[in-house]
């Protein structure tokens, strides 16, 4: 890699900005600098990138592909900046020249192409393989609109439509000569050509697939990978025929059901709904993805598909990719030739497949007439791979009837996505140990009784490089000064283990002290210039950022808030630390519980922050539209994580992982990574509460617990729930559905049942926070053992367990 010399970087900057505005350089805007940098930028990037695209078509090492619906990406220059180690050059001669780097930042538009944790772990794990040097890519979809810009008004969540892709954006190139065409819908009919049969697929519409490639560059290395989004297109770009008939509305129309495939993501996450646009998405990068990989593998093999297990792995990214399993048998059997058995073994060779989610509700499951309509080809595909399962199935185990019922692909009408995705692949694997031991003894446990062989966990990681180095600059100088760079370097952030003995160095946390003190006020700042409310940066930042969900039990925090500012009040001069809850997280749309925990929360800091009784030591915000960029200036100023998911909901979290690197101490239940969390850290340095995942089943599977025994055990917690509903927050504002769910429905998430006992963990915290010394020590530990939460940890896992491929070694490169 060349290093960046500054005189001739600012002397092409400066060209650059001449060149993009068409004006001197003294009358350019930010958005000049930003589109000049950016483009400096990718010249350097795709130089390289030509010379990796021919080491890939050479197809010396395996490669991984990514199939994934979602892609939460995330502002790429300052990333890219960083992996080719510009940063230092680069601020340098923005700043000579007067220019304010974070205000050039800001003008790139953060893509939105995902909803949460599953589209953020393959950003993370791109960046990871990449960082590692070896060759694995993103396959998924270019939507138009990302997930909605969440506005707050009224107290209340409103979405607004993302057009991200107005100002153009500059680290995509679009490849319309590699586009394909994707068929639906028609009909299949059989000929018998030279004594084989032959399916036909006929009177389809097609649609085209245009791949846009967007570089995934590593860290200080040569390796530039792609993340290949798709984006549909008419194939004419007028249907002549229909509109030279008249019938222009026809003719449009089919332009625009074209477009409306990778016209939206979805806004919902853990929310299945079996919507025929879903579907025809899901196909859509499916099918073009694979026709692509193909192609370039039969490049390489002069024409012939054998061996393409030996150098392909395809990873889907849960069920929504599912849709591998039966097109790449059509693939070999239709185009390529291959037998049954053969073509069988190459496709479970192939495919590896992660699940997500427990969450029953989010299973994918469409309708049997809803995929033979829209896809009918890989329907009989489908048909058939159910076919010979069951019949194995009965033959190997004839006694097991309903055992063998119960895992079929085709049951109740319906298409069984995750069935079929764990049984077309060599391996399922859960993304945390908790939730590993979820799948194998509960969710697919009769899947687990048949191939065991098959199962493995893999624990998430984020990428430090984004949520540590690039997010939090002040925490990197000082590790760097205390024990020196060896954590920067790809997968050796167990490095950090050496900061252990500084915990207890008075000196040291001091430093500590101050950084986190610097990125709060930073925090502060943000807050005041964009929603008006002043917060105390000495007091206790205690956060909870992700998707607002049931499950994740945002309530239980909003409650206890509530429970605080009653005992405020009723005690005026009551023993408190100061304290600033902050919330940031968007719900689905048409989620209106979600909804109605967002407007309560909004309501609570109405009345909390306005009440000069309590606001000097109790403050409460909800920062809108939390993204990947809020995200990044959130972590680095918390002090305590909130992580209070229902125990055995929650997969794994990796927002727990982003806030322990940065120093913030957990507050959570044993669930998801939470587990593993408090192993590396010990129990001394983190604040577990709450039913366990064995509790909360053993109460399940009884129908439940009785909430009103709550209601029914003391005043503090029913005053609580009382001013839900009796205009505490002023007539209009009650909160009647929730009221009904903790105590009509009997409280399915254990709100009220884990109440006490998260009341009591926050008070510890408070009493802890009160000795500074410790609780440094705990924020010290809680970066020293964060090594393992490292995305490049994950993919190193993937590598040796289920890719089977050279694991990775750490050489200098730079
Ligand atoms: C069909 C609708 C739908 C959409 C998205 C169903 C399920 C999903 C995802 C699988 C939900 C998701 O994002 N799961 C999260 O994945 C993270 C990465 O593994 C985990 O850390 C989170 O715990 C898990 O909720």
């Amino acid at each position: 890699m060349k290093t960046l010399e500054k005189t001739s970087f600012k002397k092409a900057f400066i060209k650059k900005v001449e060149e993009v505005s068409g004006e001197d350089f003294s009358e350019s805007t930010t958005q000049h600098q930003y589109q000049a940098l950016s483009e400096l930028v990718m010249e350097e990037i795709t130089a390289e990138w030509a010379a990796n695209n021919s080491r890939l078509h050479k197809m010396e090492e395996k490669q991984i592909y990514f199939f994934s619906i979602e892609f939460l990406i995330g502002r790429l220059l300052k990333a890219y900046i960083n992996n080719l180690g510009w940063d230092g050059v680069v601020s340098e001669v923005l700043c000579e020249l007067g220019l304010d780097y974070e205000a050039i930042q800001a003008r790139e538009h953060d893509p939105a192409l995902g909803n949460g944790g599953l589209g953020r772990l393959m950003a993370c794990f791109l960046d990871s393989t990449a960082a590692m040097g070896f060759p694995g890519h993103g396959n998924g979809i270019r939507y138009k609109f990302g997930l909605f810009e969440q506005k707050i008004i009224n107290n209340e969540q409103v979405e607004v439509a993302d057009n991200w892709l107005k100002n153009g954006y500059p680290f995509e190139i679009a490849k319309p000569d590699k586009s394909v065409v994707v068929k639906y819908k028609g009909n299949v009919r059989t000929e018998m050509v030279n004594g084989k049969l032959v399916f036909i697929h006929e009177n389809y519409e097609p649609v085209l697939a245009v791949p846009y490639d967007v570089p995934v560059q590593g860290y200080h290395n040569k390796t530039v990978n792609s993340l290949r989004l798709w984006s549909a297109q008419p194939v004419e770009d007028f249907d002549l025929s229909t509109f030279n008939q008249g019938h222009f509305l026809k003719a449009m129309q089919r332009r625009s059901e074209a477009e409306a495939i990778s016209q939206i993501l979805y806004p919902n996450d853990n929310g299945f709904e079996g919507k025929q646009l879903r579907l025809k998405q899901e196909y859509f990068f499916v099918c073009a993805g694979l026709k692509r990989i193909v192609r370039r593998y039969k490049k390489f093999n002069h024409g012939s598909m054998d061996g393409f297990s030996d150098k392909i792995c395809i990873h889907i990214n849960d069920t929504h990719p599912a849709l591998c399993v039966p097109e790449l048998m059509r693939i070999l059997i239709d185009e390529e030739n291959y037998e049954w058995d053969k073509a069988w073994d190459m496709t479970v060779k192939s495919i590896s497949f992660t699940n997500h989610t427990v969450l029953p509700e989010a299973l994918e499951k469409w309708p049997i007439d809803m995929v033979k309509e829209l896809l009918p080809r890989v329907y009989q595909i489908i048909e058939e791979i159910n076919r010979r399962f069951v019949n194995d199935m009965n033959w190997y185990y004839p006694d097991q009837e309903a055992r063998n019922y119960s895992i079929s692909i085709l049951k109740d009408g319906q298409v069984h996505m995750a069935h079929l995705a764990i049984i077309g692949s060599h391996s399922v694997n859960g993304v945390a140990e908790l939730h590993s031991k979820i799948l194998r003894e509960e969710t697919f446990k009769d899947f687990y009784a048949v191939f065991p062989e098959r199962f493995h966990s893999v624990t998430n990681g984020v990428t430090p490089r984004r949520f540590l180095m690039g997010s939090n600059p002040h925490l990197k100088t000082l590790l760097n000064e205390t024990i020196g760079a060896d954590w920067t370097r790809p997968n050796q952030l167990t490095s950090l283990e050496a900061l252990l003995p500084y915990a207890s160095d008075t000196a040291f946390c001091e430093k500590l002290g101050a950084v986190k003190h610097r990125n709060k006020a930073h925090l502060a700042e943000y807050i005041k210039k964009s929603q008006g409310i002043e917060l105390n940066p000495d007091s206790i930042f205690d956060i909870q950022v992700k998707r607002i969900h049931e499950y994740k039990r945002q309530l239980l925090n909003a409650l206890h808030i509530m429970y605080l500012y009653n005992a405020l009040k009723a005690d005026p001069n009551m023993d408190f630390v100061p304290k600033t809850y902050i919330f940031a997280g968007k719900a689905a749309p048409s989620y209106y519980y979600a909804k109605e925990v967002i407007r309560l929360i909004n309501v609570i800091a109405d009345k909390v922050n306005n009440d000069s009784a309590v606001s000097d030591r109790l403050k409460v915000v909800f920062v809108p539209n939390f993204n990947v960029s809020v995200a990044e200036m959130i972590y680095p100023a918390a002090e305590i994580s909130e992580q209070i998911s229902t125990a055995g909901k929650e997969a794994s979290g990796t927002g727990n992982m982003k806030f322990m690197m940065n120093g913030a101490v957990t507050l959570g239940t044993m669930d998801g990574a939470n587990v593993e969390i408090a192993e590396a850290v010990g129990m001394d340095n983190i604040f577990t509460f709450g039913l366990s995942d064995v509790e909360v089943a053993n109460y399940n599977a009884h129908g439940g617990y009785r909430s009103l025994d709550i209601y029914e055990s003391g005043p503090r917690v029913r005053e609580v729930l009382e001013q839900l509903i009796n205009g505490f927050f002023g007539n209009t504002s009650t909160f009647q559905s929730i009221y009904d769910s903790l105590l009509i429905h009997n409280d399915p998430y254990f709100v009220l049942k884990d109440f006490a006992s998260y009341a009591d963990i926050q008070s510890t915290s408070s009493s802890v926070y009160r000795d500074q010394k410790r609780w440094l020590q705990m924020s010290a530990v809680n970066i020293a053992h964060s090594g393992m939460f490292s995305s490049d940890r994950s993919i190193a896992d993937y590598q040796r367990e289920i890719w089977k491929i050279k694991p990775f070694i750490y050489e200098e490169e730079i």
